[in-house]
């Protein structure tokens, strides 16, 4: 399957990992919007919000829990942070992998552009 992150996950292709189990791997964005910027992401390929099904529901709290491990990793846990999940062309998604962004480490503003 030619997908950015199934190549990234499967280390075809570099990342700046920061975290992975067998379930979630996470890598810092590229072009971070916010003094940390990760991109948390399931192993399983599943192209957006829509392509969710019944069963992912466990996978779900699987990347909920990497977000809350990430946070504190990244010491933005008591400050506070943001998960976006862009959707398809009007929501902003570019990588037809659904990702969700962990954005903290400033004050971010609402709402988002
Ligand atoms: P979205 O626009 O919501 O689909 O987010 C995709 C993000 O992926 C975007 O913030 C930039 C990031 N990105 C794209 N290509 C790469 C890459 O090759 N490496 C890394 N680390 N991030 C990437």
């Amino acid at each position: 399957m030619d997908c950015l992150f199934c190549k990234i996950i499967q280390g075809e292709i570099p990342s700046a990992k920061i975290y992975e189990d067998d379930f979630v791997y996470a890598f810092r964005d590229i072009d971070p919007k916010a003094p940390t910027h990760v991109l948390i992401v399931p192993k399983k390929h599943i192209s957006s919000v829509n392509e969710l099904e019944a069963e992912d529901t466990a996978l779900l709290g699987k990347v909920y829990k990497a977000v809350q491990t990430i946070a504190a990793e990244e010491g933005i846990d008591k400050t506070g942070y943001r998960v976006v999940v862009n959707t398809l062309s009007d929501g902003g998604q570019t990588v037809a992998h659904l990702h969700f962004h962990l954005l903290g480490g400033r004050s971010l503003t609402w709402p988002p552009g």
